[in-house]
């Protein structure tokens, strides 16, 4: 059966409008996924929108206010909507407890983390270049995979190269959650969920690799076989 994924949107609070690249919604459809937009909604009808998808992709976007894990923003803070951030995180806590398969890319690893209790690097310093300037297809620092990792299994590789859009990263991965990619810096680089099917937070954009990339792909063709694959499951956390 074919797998719907509910993929979360940007929100310009300057003007009104929900976006999203196009990237994640081809590399969906490229391998068998059917790609729906997800707005933010009540809490109360989320348990109703899940039951509607087989997984959840989490996108990129701007930051996570710092308020909401007590912390005053740093200087370098980028755009934040909390609406966005509310609803992400309330809607991941969910899909956690139903076991639904859930890809979380860049800023949408950094809400898995932060809604299983982990914490983020407001402003990462390193002498590593993470926010290049290059376009989205260009591959400028390599990560380091974890042997015996779910991500290591889907790539075959243990260094790869990848994109970097981030300022912000993973701290603590929070609960269930382990680091299993670090680039040469110590920067977590992806996760993965030891409890879970598939909870995999990758912080590159393997959206917009996927075309020339086999590994790439591969991150996209095993979250959607795992939605195809999905049954419910509560899980306690
Ligand atoms: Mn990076």
């Amino acid at each position: 059966m074919k797998a719907v994924i509910g993929v979360t949107t940007c929100f310009d609070s300057n003007t009104g409008r929900f976006f999203i690249s196009r990237a994640y919604i081809k590399a969906i459809y490229k391998n068998g996924g059917i790609p729906i937009v997800l707005c933010p909604i009540h809490k109360a009808e989320m348990p109703f929108v899940l039951d509607k998808i087989n997984g959840l992709l989490l996108t990129g976007g701007g930051d996570i206010n710092p308020l909401i894990a007590g912390e005053q923003p740093c200087k370098n803070i980028g755009e934040i909507s909390t609406l966005r951030d509310n609803f992400e995180l309330s809607l991941t806590r969910l899909a956690l407890r139903k076991n639904l398969p859930i890809l979380g890319i860049c800023r949408g690893m950094q809400i898995m983390a932060m809604s299983a209790g982990g914490t983020i690097v407001q402003d990462i310093k390193s002498p590593i270049c993470h926010m290049q300037k290059s376009p989205r297809y260009v591959k400028t620092h390599t990560v380091d995979i974890k042997k015996n990792s779910q991500l290591f299994y889907i790539c075959n590789k243990k260094v790869i190269a990848v994109n970097s859009f981030h300022h912000q990263s993973v701290l603590t991965c929070g609960k269930n959650f382990r680091p299993c990619a670090f680039s040469e810096d110590g920067i977590i680089e992806a996760m993965e969920n030891k409890s879970h099917s598939f909870a995999m937070g990758i912080q590159w954009h393997p959206e917009n690799l996927y075309k020339t990339n086999q590994c790439q792909n591969n991150i996209f063709s095993a979250f959607i076989s795992e939605a195809e694959n999905y049954k419910e499951e509560f899980k306690n956390v």
